[in-house]
């Protein structure tokens, strides 16, 4: 059987790692797209060469035409411009969201049946013009947010507790920003809710407090201490747990933002939410039980998607 075929679209930060770790994982070959001239074809070279010392087989190229990509069967997004100090996630919508409109169209012209993971923020705002300029079916575009939220969460948790990491799950809904709703109730150890757990004497509710806003402002801690760019470990393992999914059939329940109509009470819109992904892209939203104070969180986090939303389709006309 033929390897699949994986178009990484943006070769900075995120877009390099992403390709070491599809190599590493050996999930297919790489195409490295970006603008910039000689940095997709130098890093897929570099990668390349490491491949004989870690044993992977995967062939690896970079370029600058949008043909290079054709039937891809993932793409990842990640083209555009990072958040520096200062800047927040919405800052970025007008120029991304211009680089959103070209990378959309390379994909609808030479990738149009790939499940599409965006990277790019603001999350919420660019996976659905991602969609918009595309076409493609909703089910096969979905952003990438809630896998790493969820794990800032888990490593932050399992740092409380002393425990490992893998025994830790958590759950983050809403959109990617500083709305985002990581849920308690739905956050165990080992099948415990952490409610239970404070009730149990292993932390404090004051605690779990400031570890639930420490997840909220995970990306600008980051940031704040890189100074020159933001995350890009974590987001690219997180991508790559998606795409890992969509290829091999494993209906993996991933939190994502996802095309939600009809469930939660939305009528069509990209928002963080429980997912399953296989190899149909999307396949199920899951939506849980909220208690009134959850569902004032996420509100609030729709609207802010809302906004942006909105606010893109004051940019860019043919989005109205
Ligand atoms: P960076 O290292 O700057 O890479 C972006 C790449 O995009 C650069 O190599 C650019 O040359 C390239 N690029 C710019 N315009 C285009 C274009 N029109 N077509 C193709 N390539 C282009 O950034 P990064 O890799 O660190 O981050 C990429 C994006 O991910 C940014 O928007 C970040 O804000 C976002 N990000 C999202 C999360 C989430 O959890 C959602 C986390 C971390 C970063």
């Amino acid at each position: 059987m033929a390897r699949a075929k994986i178009a990484l679209i943006g070769a900075g930060q995120i877009g390099g790692t992403l390709a070491h770790l599809v190599g590493l994982k050996e999930l297919g070959d790489v195409v490295l797209f970006d603008i910039a001239e000689g940095i997709p074809q130098g890093k897929a070279l570099d990668i390349a060469e490491s491949s004989p010392v870690d044993g992977f087989d995967a062939a690896l190229s970079g370029a600058q035409d949008y043909s290079e990509i054709a039937g891809a069967d993932v793409c990842i997004v990640t083209a555009g411009v990072a958040r520096k100090p200062g800047m927040s996630r919405d800052d970025l919508l007008g120029i991304n969201l211009k680089v959103m409109k070209s990378v959309g169209e390379g994909i609808k012209a030479h990738a149009p049946d790939a499940f599409v993971i965006c990277i790019t923020n603001p999350l919420d705002a660019m996976v659905w013009a991602l969609r918009e300029f595309s076409g493609l079916p909703h089910e096969k575009v979905v952003g990438m947010a809630g896998v790493l939220d969820s794990a800032r969460f888990r490593y932050f948790l399992a740092e409380e507790f002393d425990v490992s990491v893998k025994d830790v799950t958590a759950f983050v809904l809403g959109g990617h920003g500083d709305t985002m709703v990581p849920l308690t109730r739905y956050s165990t150890v080992a099948g415990i809710p952490l409610p239970d757990l404070v009730q149990m004497g292993w932390t404090t509710q004051d605690k779990l407090d400031a570890i639930v806003q420490r997840t909220r402002d995970g990306g600008a801690e980051i940031v704040g201490l890189l100074k020159t760019g933001s995350a890009f470990y974590a987001p690219a393992a997180s991508a790559v747990q998606m795409a890992e999914s969509y290829l091999k059939d494993q209906k993996r329940v991933l939190p994502a933002a996802a095309f939600v109509d009809g469930k939660y009470g939305l009528d069509g819109m990209y928002v963080g939410v429980p997912t399953v992904i296989g190899k149909d892209g999307i396949e199920r939203i899951v939506e849980i039980s909220m208690n009134d104070d959850e569902n004032a969180m996420f509100q609030n986090s729709v609207n802010a998607v809302k906004g942006l939303v909105e606010a893109c389709k004051g940019i860019d006309e043919t989005l109205a």
